[in-house]
């Protein structure tokens, strides 16, 4: 089987890259060189027209630009454990911040805690807007009162495809550090504050399945455990 000459790649087949392993399975063999090389776009490359070293470039681009970051499912025991408070703001602690908010949009999700992507820290993202324009980042976040009730068909990224109701106070007054290391504290109501109180749950271990009857549980554990043995 010969592979195609770095010079055949063709617009439509960048659409099917959408992850590294993909990405290098599909195009390591035609790449004329490291498509790494953070100097990639001032080279000429050899036997490419300009035509196509573009088109290198946009899956360059793709590829740095999708998430480095695995989620992971529901009944995974790392999801179990308890995040640690974060006691500076790093720049690395920013940087985190904005690869969860990369991998909360692409997803796509409206929340994601530290604890999904393996990181025991305590750090959650969330954007609740319609535009997909309102990013909120949570460093140490805790829930200091707590009124009232209501009730969100919640899903979550840790148990793809699975939704259910569940029961939580309505309004929520936190503080929280942001993105820039200071303190603040703010209201929380409707969906975003039930995205918040559902992120704060995985930093301490806790699924919204753990909401249910532990017989629906069970079944979307089943289903979940099936499925990842299919996908692996
Ligand atoms: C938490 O969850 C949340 O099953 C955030 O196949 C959700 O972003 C709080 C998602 C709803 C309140 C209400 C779930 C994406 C995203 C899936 C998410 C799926 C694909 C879940
Ligand atoms: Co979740």
């Amino acid at each position: 089987m010969n592979p195609e000459p770095a010079t055949m790649i063709r617009p439509k087949t960048i659409e099917r890259v959408f992850n590294i392993s993909d990405f290098l399975m599909k195009f390591a063999v035609y790449c004329p060189r490291d498509l790494s090389d953070p100097d990639l776009e001032h080279h000429t490359l050899p036997s490419a027209n300009t035509q196509n070293s573009d088109l290198l470039l946009q899956l360059k681009c793709q590829f740095m630009s999708s998430s480095m970051l695995t989620i992971l499912e529901f009944p995974d025991s790392r999801l179990r454990k308890k995040a640690l408070s974060i006691d500076t703001v790093t720049g690395s602690i920013a940087d985190m911040a904005d690869q969860m908010l990369s991998a909360m949009y692409e997803a796509p999700g409206i929340g994601l805690a530290a604890t999904q992507v393996n990181v025991q820290k305590r750090l959650i993202v969330c954007d609740v807007s319609e535009e997909k324009d309102a990013p909120l980042i949570l460093i140490n976040p805790k829930i200091l009162e707590q009124s009232g009730e209501t009730e969100t068909q919640e899903g979550c990224l840790s148990v793809p495809g699975f939704y259910e109701t569940v029961i939580r106070p309505e309004k929520i007054l936190l503080e929280a550090i942001d993105r820039e290391g200071n303190p603040f504290q703010m209201e929380a109501e409707g969906l975003m504050s039930v995205c918040i109180q559902h992120e704060i749950d995985h930093l301490d271990g806790k699924l919204f399945v753990d909401y249910l009857s532990s017989a629906k549980r069970q079944l979307i554990r089943k289903k979940l455990l099936k499925q990842q043995k299919l996908s692996r």
